[in-house]
């Protein structure tokens, strides 16, 4: 396979002005009739014009219209060759047959449930027809859709709809036009029985847009909270960025084929169905947020993405990066802004640190890929929204949004880079920081130790930091990188302390926001080690670092367990007071980690437990924070903070302290659960949701017990629930523990939503990632389920993807969990190259195990990636996860 590298890039020789597209849609070929204007540039003289082209079968080319023969082109390596095109404008025509019923990699144009669907990002358009497949290609689009018009009834594609008829044979078509140019990733066409759920917004400038939802016809009372936040996502662009949504017409759509989430094509949405149906008695609260934020992040692309697009894939965080930051602050605004900050790093901690500590480890910005289905990566997203965080942190608010003014208006309907956005970012606010752009070529999470000294003398408070980048696959040495390094300082009685900062023993600068003294100072630190000193500090404090998670870096601190636990009472920084307790929770747990492993008794730290009852008790507290505060770092968390990671005794040790904290806090978790219940009607926003999430995690606890009297509390729970977060939760306490209780309520769950898919499949992911033991063999049987297939992503995601949620059964002793994961590999990559990738992920943790799993993880990546025929795609994961 060919890797292809960021150093290499070159522009187009040729831009594409104007592409008409005809597509005759039929049951055994569809053929594409693609028009194009071509412009070749001053530099294209005597350059060929290569196109991207895949599993195509050519029917003629034209130049001008005229048929090219045998020799004027030349098809190889997946490309299509025109060996001396004109030098001067000219009208390209190439007709193509496809056969989207057989096309099970879902990229390109492919069926679903029989509704005919694209997937172009990142190179699908290239299944479609010849093309000049690369986002700096922009070009306006009309597409002419015909198709049988029973089967197909809704025929839609970008921009506004400017004719449609009846044509012989029972068949019709539709045209659209797309005013705006755009690269071939954000094209896409839908045809299907469909029927739409419509609603209107009137934007700032008073113009009515018409929203549609479309789905098929069972589902669409389904579609109101989509709907609610699709309107909730146009009027917060508006409040904050000043940007206004730019056609008439918005059209969302939901299938249930879908490699990812949801897809931003110009004014035409595709969705996952999982991140648009909802209703109270079929999705949980998560659910509910997960299309809020999702809906919102698709929409928020016309503008990061669209408007302004990529250059080239290299820059994929340019658009993600900063579209994550957007639906992370949209979400924020809508609910708990403290519980989506601490969502949101615990998702960072628990998918990016490993990844960025792995084989797969790379830049924000990639040097090099194979395949970039690859590349969309929790670094490229997650980690990328950080980097775009910290500029907000380091620029205020405002600057930050003088930064986007900027970028708009001087990238406006261009393909730009990295640098074009810290560009105008520092030039809005006047700034110049040279070490920023490490951010986006350097891999690794920069470790930060800060150690405090107090001098009760001089009342000077001193912040030692040191920052290690640790070497990366391809990168050994690194520079130190800016982090900014939010602080506060509590006095004894837990309040914030007034800043004041001395610089280098010269200069002092009393740090003040509008003339009120700053509670929290952002610290810039630029070099390997950096001291930072506070004047009047007239007693010793107890400092909150790295406030609200101010740059994505693993911190170490001297700081004691009691500073911690008054941390987690005190700290006026909601997100560090979370972060107390868990600094506190990793500890007590990685001691008892290596007590299990000794074979010691175990015992539960007292004082963490009357931190936690103060927490679960605080009636001012939000409940969903309460709830956060209380669930204790994850078992995947652990792997990552191990040596030598031992899934068994991590479990051990983990399962411990739920079951300690069960039994010390019975009497308020009891209370928790009673004190939360509500029997009015279904309410998914914020007060409700934290109510339920509170009553629910209490249920968890007690239920860990295993007890008679728990689980029949966790039983009538289920038998009560009026709505799939409780009905679920329930179940989820339920099945912590083998038995009958277990077995009755898993398949009364089954028989009650057999019907349901996405429900279905919640039941699928919650058996798959069972602790319970030996469960490799269920999972195994569940790959045979009526209820499962290996065709549909969402459901490979919740049986295999919630496995590896089950660190003890995944990583069995006897390899049965990696061998089940290589057999489901072998037959997926054959199927759905995207999905396979994203699989065989899982084993690139293998080498953090002792040597025994090792072996086996390794037999298995050997075993796929001597494959024949194996995808690009599970190549370049597999052969970097053995390299
Ligand atoms: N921009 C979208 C990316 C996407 C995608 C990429 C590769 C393969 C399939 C895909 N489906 C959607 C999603 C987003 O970030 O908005
Ligand atoms: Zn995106």
């Amino acid at each position: 396979p060919k890797e292809i590298f960021l150093k290499n890039y070159k522009a187009p020789a040729f831009l594409f002005d104007e592409v008409h597209l005809t597509f005759i849609l039929g049951e055994q070929t569809t053929t594409v009739l693609s028009t194009i204007k071509v412009l070749p540039s001053s530099n294209a003289a005597k350059a060929p014009l290569t196109l991207d082209g895949e599993d195509l079968k050519l029917l003629h080319i034209k130049i001008d219209d005229r048929q090219l023969e045998i020799g004027e082109f030349e098809i190889v390596n997946r490309k299509l060759v025109l060996t001396s095109p004109p030098s001067t404008p000219f009208v390209l025509e190439i007709s193509t047959e496809i056969q989207p019923q057989n096309n099970t990699s879902l990229e390109g144009l492919y069926k679903s449930t029989g509704m005919f669907c694209t997937q172009c990002e990142a190179e699908g358009f290239r299944k479609i027809t010849y093309y000049q497949d690369r986002p700096d290609v922009m070009a306006k689009f009309t597409t002419r859709i015909e198709a049988n018009k029973e089967l197909y009834p809704v025929l839609l594609s970008n921009g506004n709809l400017i004719d449609q008829g009846g044509l012989e044979d029972g068949r019709h078509y539709a045209v659209w036009e797309d005013p705006f140019k755009k690269p071939s990733y954000l094209f896409a066409l839908v045809a299907g029985q469909l029927v739409s759920r419509d609603d209107t917004f009137t934007t700032m400038s008073g113009r009515e847009v018409v929203l549609r939802i479309y789905t098929p016809a069972g589902d669409i009372s389904k579609t109101a909270h989509a709907m609610t936040s699709l309107q909730a996502a146009m009027k917060w662009d508006e409040d904050v960025y000043g940007l206004e949504y730019d056609l008439d017409l918005f059209n969302i759509v939901a299938v249930p084929d879908f490699n990812m989430g949801a897809m931003e094509n110009k004014s035409l949405n595709i969705f996952n169905s999982k991140l648009v149906l909802a209703s109270p008695e079929t999705a949980t609260d998560s659910d509910y947020a997960s299309i809020e934020g999702v809906i919102g992040h698709e929409y928020f692309h016309n503008w990061t993405g669209n408007r302004v697009t990529c250059r080239d894939w290299f820059q994929l965080s340019l658009k993600e990066g900063l579209t994550v930051f957007r639906d992370q602050e949209f979400s924020s605004d809508m609910g708990s802004r403290a519980v989506k900050r601490i969502a949101d790093v615990i998702r960072l901690r628990i998918s990016q640190f490993p990844q960025d500590a792995g084989p797969m480890s790379h830049p924000v910005r990639p040097h090099s890929y194979i395949k970039m289905d690859n590349f969309y990566t929790v670094t490229v997203y997650e980690k990328g929204a950080e980097v775009v965080r910290m500029y907000q942190t380091l620029l205020g608010k405002q600057g930050f949004r003088k930064g986007m003014d900027l970028y708009f208006s001087r990238h406006d309907g261009q393909a730009v880079t990295c640098e074009d956005f810290l560009s105008a970012m520092f030039d809005a606010n006047n700034v110049k920081i040279p070490t920023f752009p490490l951010w986006y070529s350097q891999a690794g999470t920069p470790t930060l130790t800060v150690t405090s000294s107090y001098d009760a003398e001089n009342h000077t408070f001193t912040l030692k930091c040191r920052q290690i980048v640790p070497p990366t696959a391809g990168q050994p040495d690194k520079k130190p990188m800016l982090i900014p390094l939010a602080v506060g300082l509590l006095n004894s009685s837990g309040q914030d302390l007034p800043l004041s900062l001395v610089y280098d023993g010269e200069s002092s600068i009393d740090l003040k926001v509008d003339g009120n003294p700053v509670k929290t100072a952002v610290l810039r630190i630029e070099k390997a080690e950096h001291e930072f000193t506070f004047k009047d500090v007239t007693e010793k404090p107890v400092p909150s670092l790295l406030r609200n998670f101010s740059a994505p870096v693993r911190l170490n601190t001297d700081v004691t367990d009691d500073d911690l636990l008054f941390l987690l009472a005190h700290d006026s920084d909601e997100f560090n007071r979370w972060e107390a307790g868990q600094t506190l929770g990793r500890k007590i747990l990685l001691d008892l980690i290596s007590r299990v492993q000794r074979g010691e008794e175990l015992t539960l730290n007292e004082a963490y437990v009357e931190g936690l009852r103060s927490v679960l008790t605080d009636q001012s507290l939000d409940k969903d924070f309460i709830t956060k505060a209380i669930t204790l770092p994850g078992e995947s968390e652990l792997i990552d903070l191990m040596k030598v990671a031992d899934p068994v005794a991590i479990h051990t040790a983990r399962r411990f302290v739920v079951r300690q904290l069960a039994q010390s806090l019975r009497k308020e978790l009891k209370q928790a659960v009673e004190a939360n219940r509500s029997s009015e009607a279904y309410d998914p926003s914020h007060p409700h949701r934290a109510r339920r999430s509170l009553k629910n995690m209490a249920l968890v606890y007690l239920a860990s017990l295993d007890e008679p009297e728990t689980t029949e509390l966790a039983v009538q729970e289920y038998k009560a629930a009026t709505n799939m977060t409780d009905q679920f939760a329930a179940l989820a306490a339920i099945a912590q523990n083998s038995g009958s209780a277990r077995t009755q309520a898993l398949s009364d769950f089954y028989d009650q939503w057999k019907h349901e898919t996405l429900v279905v499949n919640k039941w699928l992911a919650l058996q798959a990632a069972s602790d319970i033991p030996g469960n490799v063999r269920n999972v195994r049987d569940l790959l045979d389920h009526p209820a499962f297939d290996i065709c549909n992503p969402n459901k490979v995601y919740s049986l295999i993807g919630g496995f590896f949620a089950s660190v003890v059964n995944f990583h069995a002793k006897d390899g049965s969990g990696y061998e089940l994961l290589g057999d489901v590999v072998i037959q997926l990559d054959k199927l759905n190259p995207q999905v396979a990738s994203r699989m065989v992920s899982a084993f690139s943790r293998w080498r953090r195990f002792d040597e025994e799993r090792q072996a086996l993880a390794k037999e298995q990546l050997e075993r796929i990636t001597k494959l024949e025929g194996l995808s690009d795609n599970v190549f370049e994961i597999a052969s970097k996860s053995l390299a």
